[in-house]
């Protein structure tokens, strides 16, 4: 059934488990949290709405599986496409020429770039099939959605494909400007496929002002509207802000694109719930007993080389160092999760990690106390809610994110409206949550101070601090987000 809205996304938006009679079921993600239940429910304003997304076969031509079925679960009816890939399709779009090439440009680690793999036909031909799967499902004039980097020749086919249909493009990473994009030697064939889109979407206005300095290093490219940025309080703004934001570009051809600048929120009803069930409170009372009157820090993202967790440790390191009258009082929960150990420079974090964690412990750590809970494992949402409420301030501190989620979680946990957030300005956050207490990675004295500044803070201001960041959170949550990037897309249709 032909879809008014399709939605492109590399992963299929449930779980497949077997049953056991050995068929197999299709079942809602474990984690009602995070952005696929949130493009789900956009299939409810629309007639009919299809996802595509890669599944891995051995052999494409011969899959072992439909390549399109229709789902039906609480967010209605909707047709998935299942584009069979091999292995190696998978490990060479996804695994080296998106997280090895594409991901240290996006966050500005040039000197973790790595061409030698790539293997840019297998770029080219995934993408193409991404675009024939999209192209297959729009119904005359629909809206196609295509989500981030590893997808971004995705636009340019679907317009030779489909001229009538809409296509717009979030970035879910930060976009860098034209020095650090420009090192990829591919960037004219991608820039022009983003060109070919009716909008153009990202977190916040800076990475859309780097999208058109690169667009106009290239192409004769035109800002033809430019809106003012609500700018923060902070008096000389914070690494991430702008004071105004190009909204519309024209190209020599006359051709319009839109630039979107919305952040991605989260669930707040669903964390806030979470917060206060019966579970959480329990798990959380277990938590605070064994707290006692220390303090808790807590630290929670994926393992990576932009999340800037051994620059934190060593920053934990000095605190505990200089500051004696902290010892055996305060604790820091480190969670870093490895999304994929194959990859050498998750690999090569991890390793440095652990020195780093072991090193804290065995200097420092006594039979009664150990100063760091390092933690690889990933933590059951409803307990990591627990400890996002038990946590006296939670320690953010990537060296470069798009947005970062965990900061706004932790956030929507504090139902009780304490708690300190300690943040670093390279986090797109950063230009939302201004009543964090922001801290630059980079500089020791800045993250010393940020902590010391977290450490010290008295009840009243940390509560009128979470007061505005809690307003802020739930003013741009998730279906803001969904509602925001959907208008733009449909005013696209419209003006067409
Ligand atoms: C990309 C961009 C952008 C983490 N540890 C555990 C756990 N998590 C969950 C968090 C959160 C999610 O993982 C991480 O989200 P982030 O936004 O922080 O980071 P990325 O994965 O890098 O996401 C990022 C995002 O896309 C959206 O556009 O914000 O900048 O890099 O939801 O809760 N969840 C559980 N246990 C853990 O131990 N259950």
């Amino acid at each position: 059934m032909p879809s008014d809205l399709v939605i492109v996304y590399h992963r299929q938006p449930y779980e497949e488990v077997e049953g056991e009679g050995g068929e197999i079921l299709y079942k809602e993600n474990k984690s009602p949290n995070g952005i696929v239940p949130t493009l789900k429910a956009l299939f409810g304003r629309v007639e009919h709405g299809a996802w595509v997304a890669w599944k891995e076969a051995e052999d494409p031509a011969t899959p072992d599986f439909e390549r399109v079925i229709e789902i039906e679960d609480s967010f209605g009816k909707y047709t998935v496409s299942r584009l069979p890939l091999t292995r190696e399709q998978v490990s060479s779009f996804y695994h080296v020429t998106s997280k090895e090439a594409f991901w240290p440009i996006l966050h500005a680690f040039k000197e973790r770039y790595n061409y030698d793999p790539v293997d840019w036909p297998t770029f080219r031909e995934v993408n193409w099939a991404f675009a024939e799967a999209a192209a297959r499902e729009a119904d005359k004039g629909a809206l196609v959605w295509i989500h981030d980097y590893n997808l971004w020749l995705v636009p340019g086919y679907l317009r030779q494909l489909r001229p009538d249909v809409k296509i717009s493009f979030f970035h879910h990473t930060p976009f860098p400007a034209a020095d650090m994009f420009n090192v990829l030697p591919w960037r004219e064939e991608i820039v022009r496929s983003l060109l070919e889109c009716d909008v153009v979407g990202f977190h916040i206005p800076r990475y859309v002002a780097n999208f058109v300095q690169v667009a106009r290093s290239m192409f004769d490219v035109r800002v033809t509207e430019r809106k003012p940025v609500k700018t923060s309080d902070v008096p000389l703004g914070s690494a991430l802000d702008e004071r105004s934001q190009p909204t519309e570009i024209v190209l020599d051809d006359g051709r319009k694109v839109a630039l979107a600048a919305s952040p991605v929120g989260i669930d707040v009803d669903f964390i806030e719930r979470n917060a206060r069930s019966e579970e959480t409170v329990r798990a959380l009372t277990g938590i605070e007993a064994d707290k006692g009157d220390g303090t808790l820090l807590l630290s929670v993202g994926r393992t990576d080389y932009t999340k800037g967790g051994p620059e934190q440790l060593l920053a934990y390191e000095r605190l505990l160092k200089r500051r004696k009258d902290l010892h055996g009082k305060i604790r820091l929960m480190h969670v870093s999760v490895v999304a994929n150990r194959s990859m050498t420079a998750y690999a090569e974090v991890q390793a440095n990690l652990e020195q780093i964690a072991g090193r804290i412990n065995g200097t420092y750590g006594t039979l009664e106390w150990q100063p760091l809970a390092f933690i690889s494992q990933p933590i059951p949402f409803a307990e990591l809610v627990a400890y996002y409420r038990a946590a006296d301030i939670a320690w953010i501190t990537p060296l470069a994110d798009g947005m970062n989620l965990v900061c706004k979680e932790y956030v929507a946990s504090r139902v009780d409206g304490d708690g300190v957030l300690v943040l670093s300005e390279f986090a797109g956050a950063a230009v939302q949550l201004t009543a964090a207490v922001m801290t630059n990675p980079f500089s020791h004295r800045s993250m010393d101070t940020a902590l010391d500044q977290a450490l010290a803070m008295q009840e009243a201001e940390r509560r009128d601090r979470m007061a505005a960041m809690r307003e802020s959170v739930r003013s741009e949550d998730i279906r803001a987000w969904g509602d925001a990037q959907l208008a733009f897309g449909q005013r696209a249709a419209q003006a067409a």
